[in-house]
Order: C-alpha cells, then structure tokens, then sequence
C-alpha cells in the first residue's frame, strides 16, 4: 500500500501539468469513481440485494430495463449531479438529457455514460461495466441542451470504463495514455494496477456475435471466413474467438492482450431502422478513444469513429475497434 498510487493522486498529479487547471476535474473523476464503487457493490451482491431480474419498464431504446440498469442510472444522476462540476449528463437509458437538480452549482463538464453496459448478463452472473465520457459544457450557457452535447469524440475530455468482474477495475485516458485501476475492496480506494496499458498492433483473436453472419455486409463476411479458414485460408494463421456479449469485457480483453471486437451494421439492424447496434455517445466514442490511445484502431469500417459528427444523443453506429493492422485490414476491405 504504501508504494501504491491511487487513482485521485494520479489524476492530481496529471492536473498539476496542465497551466490553469483549476482541480474541477479531479472532483468529478472523484465523483465519477465514487458512483462506480456504488454500482459495483449493487452488482457484487445480485440476489442478495434484490437487484437481478427486470423490472416493469422500458427504456428509451425500447429494451426492457433490468432492475440493476435502473440503479446503476440513479446512481450515476444523484452522485455526479449534486456536487457542482457537471452542467448537465446524458444517459443511454434516459430519453431526454438530465439537468442538474435544482439549486446545485452548474459545472464546466457535460457527463455521458452507459450506467450497466451487458446488463443481460446480469442475471448469470458475468461482467458487467459502466461506461462514460466527459466533454466540455460551452462557455457561458447556464442550461446546455441536447445539442451542446452533440461532440464529436475527438473532443473528449476524458474517457474510461469500469468493469464488474472477478474484481472491479477502472480504465481511463484524459488523452495521455490509458491507465488502469483496481479497486482495493478493503480500503475502498482504486489502485493503479495498469499503468500504461498498450494494445498488440497484431492478433489473432477475433470476437463479433457469429449469430448475425447471415445479415452481414460482404467485406465483413469475408473478413471473418478468412480468419475461420485459419492456417489453410489467404491468412496462413489460426484465429481464436470470443464473445462475452458485455462490450466493457471485450475492449478490456484487448486492452490485455490484443484482439478485434465487432459489431458491423447488418441488414437485420438497417430493416428496424437503425445505423448499428451500438450507441455512438455512451459506448462508441469513449470506447475509441480508449484504444486509439493505447494505440488501437476504430472505425465503422467506413471512417474513423472519433471523427463522426453526433446528430443525436441516442445514434447508434458500427463499430470495428482494437489491435491496428486488423481494424486497417477490415476498414480497406470496405474500402475494396
Ligand atoms: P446494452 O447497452 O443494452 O447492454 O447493449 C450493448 C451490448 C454490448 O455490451 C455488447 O457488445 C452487445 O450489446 C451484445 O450484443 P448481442 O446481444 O448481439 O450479443
Ligand atoms: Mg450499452
């Protein structure tokens, strides 16, 4: 402990470097690691604390709410949205985007976050995440409104996730590097465990729900019968697979040891009407911005993720991200 570095003097101490900073983010990332403590002792005690299962509502995307995403939104609303350092958030399972509550000092960040991301798999017991990005609220504006958030996510501030694993873990990047954390369950503190996480340019390792093939667009199909076809195929290698269906554990696994994660659009998505699966504010976009910085790719097969301008809170986009020459080989594939 006494060697450790937490991750509140690891913020301090990146703030120091920055002319200006007046130590407002360093509260809100407090804020922010405070609210995921929260929501992983929801998580950690499932049936115990009557959290498993789901609840009688639907969300904005029209999926049925589990009792654990609603928590885990009320959660993240009531911690960072007393203290002073947000304006307003958005939430992926709120329509609208959520004010400060009334008489709370108005802060200088705008707050985005997918509050329980695979929260199907709450229920049996597997990773679940929270995930979140910070942007800029625009000078002088008491009230921001949706579109003061539409950002593209090059203009981050900060982006990261925690995942509810066998332990609790935070990653974040403020655009210098990604770093990890693991929260000491002892002492109620996150630790840095991770520091300057990298991912593998090269991989052999693919995750995407093979459940979709059918609907899939030509360059990902072949794509993915290339890397099937293994050390016989045009790739002379042996590929390996996995799907958690929690995209936090996929981007952590990538994180750790390389990997492409996937989820194109299809003609079963573009039939209901929808862009991808994925939601371009909550999940894409930080996630992106993550592996960019730990030296991955991301792209929607077409363009960078990063340079998509939002046209609302809610859009949902294709996203290829992770180990570089996988996702540049998929992006020219589409390119082809
Ligand atoms: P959610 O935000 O409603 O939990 O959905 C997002 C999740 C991702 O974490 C995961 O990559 C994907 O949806 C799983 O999709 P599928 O149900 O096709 O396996
Ligand atoms: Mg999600």
């Amino acid at each position: 402990m006494l060697d450790s570095k937490t991750l509140t003097q690891f913020i301090i101490e990146e703030q120091r470097k920055i002319s200006g900073a007046t130590g407002e983010f360093t509260l809100l990332v407090n804020d922010i690691a405070t609210s995921c403590k929260a929501i992983s002792d929801g998580v950690n005690h499932g049936a115990l604390a009557d959290v498993l299962g789901s609840a009688e509502s639907e969300n904005v995307q029209g999926e049925t709410q589990k009792k654990m995403d609603i928590l885990s939104n009320d959660i993240m609303l009531h911690v960072n949205g007393h203290n002073g350092h947000v304006a307003a958030m958005a939430s992926e399972e709120l329509e609208e985007i959520s004010a400060v509550p009334q008489g709370a000092k108005h802060g200088k960040y705008l707050l985005v976050f997918d509050p329980l991301d695979g929260s199907s798999n709450m229920d049996i017991n597997v990773s679940v995440g929270t995930i979140f990005s910070v942007l800029r609220a625009p000078e002088g504006i008491e009230e921001p409104t949706e579109a003061d958030f539409l950002q593209p996510g090059t203009q981050q501030v900060c982006a990261g996730y925690a995942l509810y694993g066998p332990c609790t873990i935070m990653v974040l990047t403020t655009g210098n590097g990604v770093n990890g954390f693991t929260l000491d369950q002892d002492i109620g503190e996150f630790i840095l465990t991770h520091p300057n996480m990298t991912i593998p340019e090269d991989t052999q390792e693919f995750a995407i729900n093979m459940s979709n093939q059918r609907f899939w667009e030509a360059p990902i199909k072949r794509y993915i019968d290339e890397c099937v076809a293994g050390k016989e195929g045009p790739r002379g290698k042996d590929f390996n697979m996995r799907w958690v269906a929690s995209m936090v554990a996929e981007v952590h696994r990538i994180l750790t040891r390389g990997g492409i994660f996937m989820y194109p659009i299809d003609s079963k998505l573009k039939s209901k009407g929808q862009g991808g699966k994925l939601r371009l504010m909550y999940e894409a976009n930080p996630m992106s911005m993550i592996v960019e910085q730990a030296g991955g790719a991301s792209t929607t097969g077409r363009e960078r993720i990063l340079d998509i301008q939002p046209q609302e809170i809610h859009q949902r986009v294709p996203v290829v991200l992770g180990s570089k020459n996988e996702v540049e080989r998929v992006t020219g594939y589409h390119q082809q």
